[in-house]
């Protein structure tokens, strides 16, 4: 059985009109899923745990009679890790490792200069104070999303990591739980929803109020998260993932067909696009979907991405599949090119680029070392992967010399007094030498 992928080609007439259906993506958030969002952050303000609890009990039918039920010691966290089979404990562990020493380098250090009088500049880094982070349950409750959230945070000197993670019917993840003693996170609530980003934002009497949250979640999680911003931080509002493949036409096309698959079968929206000036590729490649596709275990996902929002495209050249890369701006790029370096200055906008034939985007997903939280649906124009910097601010510092303040009092005089503001102009003029 064959299945429907749009293709078209950039001598085509209509090619612009085409990448902009291709493009189209609306993040619904209707005025209903708001107002429910905007009642649960309320009630939780209010009354706290005890709103906690109760919204728990409604939509993760659970039975819990406090807050202290939904919490799990890092015993629990350390037993997950330790029952893990071993080869998931190693697999887990190198992981965390690699993308611990990755976010090493990303570290931000604070500088300071001085000026010929004397006047010294500079700015002065420092981590949060407390951080939450947001770990779906259920279908994408991902282990590995809990290294690629906590551990930048954990680099920056964060004190205190708390996570959430909603468990619908009690169902704990082990993996998770596991993920979470390997990151050093703090805290669990097994609390999810609205209702626990209201409760890290806030604070209650038992889950401490943190100053960023951090980490996917549904429409309900992303409007609650949009809703408490200014109050907290946030990291982005995530829209589904996609993948771009750019590929000379010689890379065996099962590659890149269980590449597309890959992004794909995260759900029904994400975007999987291959582009290549090798029409006869394209023809290859949509053999092997079709080939490869009945075989795999989430194959309705898949179609259902692929017949929806997938595309085939065939461009005159390379340069010109770089133009259609900055026009995407993808979350993920894929260079299965002999010499992805030739192409690197090209390339404007993209979250992650994989380089090469045997750099599959699932190897960064996992181990590779690099943040898998990237920027989606053409963000990456504005925003970088989630990252240590994320998690740490800077603080401006001035101190200025007896001379310093004499000089920088007659320019912030002059300046003062063109903008009518008489005790400035007089702050600054105390401090001019006479
Ligand atoms: N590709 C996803 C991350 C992920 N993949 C987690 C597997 N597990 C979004 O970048
Ligand atoms: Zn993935």
């Amino acid at each position: 059985m064959t299945i429907d992928i749009r293709r078209f080609s950039s001598d085509q007439a209509d090619f612009s009109a085409q990448m902009d259906a291709l493009l189209a993506w609306e993040a619904v958030s209707d005025h209903q899923v708001q107002q429910i969002v905007t009642d649960i952050l309320a009630d939780v303000k209010k009354r706290g745990d005890a709103a906690v609890v109760e919204y728990s009990n409604r939509f993760d039918h659970l039975h819990a009679q406090s807050m202290s039920e939904l919490e799990l010691g890092q015993e629990q966290l350390q037993q997950a890790l330790d029952t893990l089979p071993q080869a998931q404990r190693d697999a887990l562990l190198k992981a965390a490792e690699r993308v611990r020493s990755y976010h090493e380098k990303q570290k931000q250090d604070s500088w300071q200069y001085r000026e010929a009088d004397g006047t010294l500049l500079g700015q002065k880094v420092t981590p949060m104070d407390r951080v939450g982070i947001y770990v779906p349950g259920g279908k994408a409750a991902y282990p590995s999303s809990v290294l690629m959230n906590a551990i930048p945070a954990h680099v920056a000197g964060v004190n205190e990591i708390i996570m959430v993670v909603p468990t619908p019917g009690g169902e704990l993840n082990q993996l998770v739980l596991a993920a979470a003693a390997v990151a050093g996170v703090n805290r669990v609530f097994t609390i999810g929803g609205a209702q626990a980003v209201a409760a890290l934002a806030y604070g209650t009497d038992t889950v401490p109020g943190v100053d960023k949250i951090v980490g996917p979640g549904n429409i309900f999680v992303a409007t609650a998260k949009r809703q408490v911003f200014g109050t907290v931080g946030i990291d982005m509002i995530a829209g589904p993932s996609e993948i771009l493949v750019v590929c000379d036409g010689k890379t065996d096309p099962d590659w890149i067909a269980m590449d597309l698959f890959s992004q794909a079968e995260h759900d029904e929206d994400a975007q999987a696009i291959l582009v290549s000036p090798d029409a006869g590729f394209l023809d290859q490649v949509k053999a092997s979907i079709d080939k490869l596709l009945p075989d795999m275990q989430r194959a309705d996902i898949i179609r259902a991405s692929l017949t929806g929002r997938a595309a085939l495209i065939k461009v005159a050249d390379m340069d010109e599949a770089m133009e259609v890369t900055n026009r995407i701006a993808p979350e993920h790029l894929e260079l299965s090119v002999e010499d992805p370096q030739a192409l690197l200055p090209q390339i404007r906008h993209a979250g992650a680029i994989f380089m090469g034939r045997h750099t599959s985007e699932a190897l960064g997903d996992y181990c590779a070392g690099p943040n898998h939280v990237l920027p989606t649906s053409g963000t990456a124009r504005f925003s970088s992967p989630l990252g240590v910097y994320d998690f740490q601010k800077r603080s401006s510092l001035i101190m200025c010399s007896p001379d310093g303040a004499s000089e920088l009092g007659q320019v912030a005089s002059v300046l003062a007094r063109g903008e009518q503001l008489e005790a400035h102009a007089r702050s600054a003029e105390y401090r001019i030498k006479k």
